[in-house]
């Protein structure tokens, strides 16, 4: 590997390692999904005597966490959680992210919603000042692909469907190109709106709440 990328593969790994310190006694831990969530869920099998069990957002995930023992919950048994651990695509200054390149964004968003304290896990390549350099995922019903495609295109964006990629929920992505999103709030509400759209791939309405940069919080 380049030195880049190792230094990347470090800040993924350090990130989270460093996201451990965020997990209470007891507690039921959301997990997102991404090979940064990959180094967070050895970590926290390192430590899951201390922890009841997680809540998965995709089944790669919970491969992962039951590979290491640790109890996937159902998210209707556990009601609300104190910590959601993901990472992004793209993060900008106030905390609002692009997520959804791992098609795993419907599940994440749900789970992200259900918790107190979402904190993000990040290598520095992630960090823009403007959302939309990465292709914004929108997860969409199969039959609306076109709709949703035409939606997209009149609001100025340039869609590409991910051929080949079916998610965990039976449904389809397109990803949008050419987008710089200055209001990245009233984009997730406008393209909710647009029926046939499962999830965008917007973290904005809510965002993270800590961010680990590696080891430091931005
Ligand atoms: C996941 O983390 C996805 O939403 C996002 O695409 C991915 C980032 O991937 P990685 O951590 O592998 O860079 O939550």
């Amino acid at each position: 590997m380049s030195n880049a990328s190792n230094d990347t593969a470090a800040q993924k790994r350090l990130a989270g390692e460093t996201a451990i310190r965020y997990v209470e006694e007891g507690a039921v831990v959301g997990v997102g999904t991404g090979s940064t969530v990959a180094y967070f869920i050895d970590a926290l099998a390192t430590v899951k005597e201390r922890i009841r069990g997680a809540v998965s957002s995709s089944e790669q995930s919970t491969a992962q966490l039951r590979k290491h023992g640790i109890e996937v919950l159902d998210l209707n048994a556990t009601g609300p959680l104190a910590l959601y651990v993901d990472g992004a695509d793209e993060c900008d200054p106030h905390k609002r992210l692009i997520k959804g390149g791992g098609a795993a964004l419907t599940r994440e968003k749900i789970v992200a919603e259900a918790s107190a304290k979402f904190v993000c896990i990040i290598d520095a390549s992630k960090r823009v000042d403007v959302l939309g350099r990465f292709p914004l995922p929108i997860e969409v019903i199969p039959m609306a692909r076109s709709l949703v495609g035409r939606e997209i295109v009149a609001l100025g964006g340039n869609p590409v469907w991910r051929d080949g990629v079916v998610t965990d929920n039976g449904n389809w992505i397109i990803d949008v190109h050419g987008w710089q999103i200055a209001d990245p709030v009233a984009l997730e509400r406008e393209l909710n709106q647009i029926p046939g759209v499962v999830a965008v791939g917007l973290f904005a309405r809510r965002p993270a709440d800590v961010v680990l940069v590696g080891d430091r919080e931005m």
